[in-house]
């Protein structure tokens, strides 16, 4: 049989292990990462033999600047999971879907699972998921992992993913001129051999200096003085460092996808309290 192989992504406290408990049951086994003592945990799907959970340690960004990030990001590129399933804390929108961001460009399916809708139809938050999947170009699916409501529906989302090849998501996100001609240099320069759907995420990466991609692709020093000019240039057009470029451009898209995907109804009952009442 295929198996199917689900990663679970998130930030700290997102509720990634209450949903991979949901997810797994007493069917898991927990050891080590290679090499670390970061816990590793994997599962097989309750009543799905076929179907493997591997929770990632909790991360707030794939930046390589922590051990965890670095266990996270090395997973997903070297082991390409079938989908990864990004439980969002939907409490915490907006600081959550920057790591989102990130996921969408791997070149892997990603199904958002967000997460406390419990809490969030208490406070009367609502968000408007359809839109938002629309906007992020994957699918986005309200769950409590606490409750388990919504937990089989984002699972079978995850499934379906998984299986379809159109499922890659394009990354809808656009940097401004500058940025997007830097990455198109660098795209050109050194990434034209790689599947086209990973090259976007990797220029990202490259053009923010990360050592860790470049030493990855094993660019030769040529190579990489040759990237240093396109980086410098848009870091001088834009008066900004290579990083504070991106991050800034991220939190600026999620915060018009916030503007227009999340809405607050004040002097909110919910249903439950207007029986309790
Ligand atoms: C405590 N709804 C609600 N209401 N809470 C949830 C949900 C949900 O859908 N999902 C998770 N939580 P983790 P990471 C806690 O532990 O799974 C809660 O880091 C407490 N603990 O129960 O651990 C979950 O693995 C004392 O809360 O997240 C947990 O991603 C008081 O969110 C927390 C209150 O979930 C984090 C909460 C001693």
């Amino acid at each position: 049989i295929m198996t199917i192989r689900i990663a679970l992504a998130g930030n700290p406290n997102a509720g990634k292990t209450t949903l991979f408990n949901a997810l797994t049951g007493a069917r898991q086994s927990v050891g080590n990462w290679p090499g670390v003592t970061v816990e590793k945990k994997e599962g097989r799907l309750k009543n799905r033999p076929d179907v493997t959970v591997t929770d990632l340690p909790g991360i707030y960004s794939l930046s390589p600047y922590s051990l965890e990030e670095i266990i996270a990001r090395n997973y997903l590129l070297d082991e390409k999971p079938d989908v990864i399933l990004n439980i969002v804390d939907g409490t915490n929108l907006e600081r959550n879907l920057y790591l989102t961001t990130q996921l969408l460009e791997l070149g892997i399916p990603v199904v958002v699972a967000i997460n406390m809708m419990d809490v969030l139809a208490k406070s009367g938050d609502l968000i408007d998921t359809d839109l938002l999947e629309k906007e992020l170009g994957c699918e986005v699916t309200g769950i409590s992992a606490l409750k388990e409501t919504g937990v089989a529906e984002a699972v079978e989302k995850a499934l379906a993913s998984a299986q379809d090849p159109d499922a890659v998501p394009v990354p809808r996100h656009r940097f401004s001129g500058s940025v997007e001609h830097a990455l198109a240099h660098i795209e050109e320069a050194v990434l034209h051999d790689l599947p086209e759907h990973v090259q976007r995420g990797f220029a990202i990466r490259l053009f923010e200096r990360d050592g860790e991609t470049a030493k990855r692709l094993n660019l030769s020093d040529e190579w990489r003085a040759h990237l240093e000019q396109d980086i410098r240039n848009c870091e001088e057009e834009m008066d900004n460092d290579c990083e504070s470029i991106i991050a800034t451009e991220r939190y600026n898209w999620i915060s018009g996808l916030m503007e227009k995907c999340c809405r607050h109804i004040s002097n909110h009952l919910s249903v439950s309290d207007r029986i309790d009442a």
